[in-house]
């Protein structure tokens, strides 16, 4: 055997002991390579707790790894040799090693892959791109199972993927004799509803320091730095877990869909970061969930609604993406274009729901699933804002951000840009849905109950406009398709108040200014 090393890469969100790419590995020929580096910092003007969040449990994973006997070499972003991007610090690092092979896993991202796929003829040395492994599906599964389907929908893959696991199983049964409790997901907060803090960490040494570079280097991205209190290590992300599964996990199921102004977690996990940077496991997590219910501890509805989330849509996302990219990326069926308002920027808006998700996204760099769907999500469907614009934005403004788990997400599953492939219908909703799920109106300058003219909820009238624009697309839809006989019913007069109202509306919207999202 050669005595030249192999080069082992580790991204940012690949921050796992035991990673493809390194477990069966032998630490005295292998050289770990983590990189700080521009170009990832800034392809969008990420959230400066989501570079805070990546940056500091990066430098934590390297002293870990060092600590348990491995080579790594760590570029920070400030280094002065510091080459600007993947492929010119692996670059720097062939020349410095002269490795005989590189072994990276696959990056989450198309952009990169591409990057990536050109390094075998870019360096003198085999190179092996691993299988993600840290996912329960394969690739090669998905497409399979997509292949000749029109419609993707994810209940099916889910339930491949609850035998797969053995998870909530009853023999070949499901657990409770249902695959899914969606229906027991939706309950509204009653007065005074709210949840027990979550733990909040304190940014030690490693992590000030990188909150002072982020401040100096980053001071023009979005969000603040005030409140971060992130997990950036695995101790730190376990202890996350445990106050999840002793204290949230009973409500999080029946009140999954609920919003409570200034209650920013609620019952949710707020464990996306770390699972999606590869400081908690997926599937350990499910296990306790599971565990939990079988101790008696938590209602199925709580853990089937969870394990949902993860089993689910997070692997059926991350298979979406790759199958539909990249043209995904692209997709705009309902060809909408209008440009998105400054407000998701500055928060300032009389929208008290859209206001107060914006504050907990600037404040947090987090917003709960039922705020980025039907508050930020809805608006952006209803006032037709063009796809890039908004995909720019979740990109930015969320910690948990990638583009595999972001794109579905926002393309598909809020835009329906994909014409359905992944959603059966738009997820629209008027002002009804956000005042029966939240106390968000009661606070508002708006009236739910109004329907058109001054003082009138705006999502009502947004909601008819939407729905007339594009009916000759959902009428046909058989999920959707009978509201049009409701709005037939209305006559021309009120018909034309809701489009006149909205009209109205969508002209004082004012245009983000550039420079957000993306370098000038
Ligand atoms: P919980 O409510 O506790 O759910 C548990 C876990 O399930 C989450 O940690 C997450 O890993 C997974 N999960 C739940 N819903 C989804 C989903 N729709 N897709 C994939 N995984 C899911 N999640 C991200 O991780 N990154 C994103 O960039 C992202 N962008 C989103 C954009 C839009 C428009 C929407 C509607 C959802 C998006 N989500 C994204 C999904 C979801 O909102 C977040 O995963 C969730 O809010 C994270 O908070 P939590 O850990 O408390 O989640
Ligand atoms: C998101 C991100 C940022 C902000 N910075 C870095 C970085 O400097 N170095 C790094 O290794 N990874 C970073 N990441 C995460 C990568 O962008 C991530 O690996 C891809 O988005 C693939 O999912
Ligand atoms: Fe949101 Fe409309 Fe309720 Fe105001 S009245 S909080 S805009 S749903």
């Amino acid at each position: 055997m050669s005595d030249a090393p192999v080069l082992v890469p580790i991204l940012g969100d690949q921050l796992t002991r035991d990673l493809a790419s390194i477990r069966g590995r032998t630490k005295d020929d292998t050289v770990i390579l983590m990189m700080e580096v521009w170009d990832e910092a800034t392809y969008v003007k990420h959230h400066k707790q989501k570079i805070v969040l990546i940056f500091s449990a990066m430098r934590h994973f390297a002293e870990e790894l060092r600590d348990a006997g491995w080579t790594v070499d760590y570029v920070k972003l400030d280094a002065k040799n510091n080459a600007g991007s993947f492929t010119g610090e692996v670059a720097r690092a062939v020349e410095e090693y002269g490795p005989r092979a590189i072994h990276v896993v696959e990056p989450g991202e198309w952009r990169l892959r591409e990057d990536f796929d050109q390094w075998a003829d870019k360096f003198p040395c085999e190179v092996q791109i691993l299988p993600d492994d840290r996912f329960i599906s394969t690739q090669a599964e998905f497409d399979t199972w997509a292949d000749d389907r029109k419609e993707l929908r994810m209940e099916y893959f889910y339930r491949d993927m609850r035998r797969k696991t053995g998870l909530l199983m009853d023999g070949d049964k499901p657990e409770g004799g249902e695959w899914n409790y969606d229906s027991e997901n939706r309950k509204p907060p009653k007065e005074g509803l709210s949840a027990p803090e979550r733990p909040k960490f304190e940014p030690d040494a490693v992590t000030q320091e990188v909150i002072k570079l982020v401040e100096e280097r980053f001071s023009d991205h979005f969000g603040s730095l005030e409140k971060f209190r992130w997990p950036v290590t695995r101790d730190e992300a376990e202890e996350a877990a445990d106050a999840f599964f002793a204290e949230r996990i009973e409500c999080f199921g029946p009140y999954q869909d609920a919003m409570v102004a200034g209650e920013d977690d609620l019952f949710h996990s707020m464990l996306s970061t770390s699972i999606n940077i590869g400081l908690l496991d997926p599937l350990e997590l499910c296990q306790r969930a599971e565990k939990a219910y079988r101790d008696g501890k938590a209602p199925i509805n709580s853990v089937e609604g969870f394990i949902r989330q993860i089993i689910g849509w997070r692997e059926y996302v991350r298979r979406f993406y790759w199958n539909q990219m990249p043209h995904l990326q692209q997709a705009n069926m309902l060809n909408a274009q209008r440009g998105l308002p400054e407000f998701y920027w500055t928060g300032e808006t009389d929208m008290a729901c859209l206001a107060d998700s914006i504050r907990s996204t600037r404040e947090n760099a987090h917003a709960h699933h039922i705020q980025r769907l039907m508050v930020l999500g809805n608006f952006a469907l209803l006032a037709g804002l063009n796809p890039r614009d908004v995909q720019d934005w979740y990109l930015v403004v969320y910690a948990d951000a990638y583009e595999w788990v972001e794109l579905p997400n926002v393309a598909a599953m809020i835009l329906y840009a994909d014409g359905g492939k992944l959603a059966s219908k738009p997820y629209a909703a008027s002002g009804n849905y956000i005042n029966k799920m939240s106390n968000y109106c009661s606070g508002c300058k708006y009236s739910p109950a109004k329907k058109t003219g001054e003082g009138a909820c705006p999502f009502n009238p947004l909601y008819w406009h939407f729905m007339d624009r594009h009916r000759d697309r959902l009428e046909k839809n058989g999920r959707i398709g009978r509201i049009f006989s409701t709005w037939d019913r209305m006559g021309e007069e009120k018909q034309q108040d809701y489009l006149q109202s909205a009209e109205a509306f969508l002209e004082t919207l004012v245009p983000a200014s550039d420079g957000w999202a993306r370098m000038d």
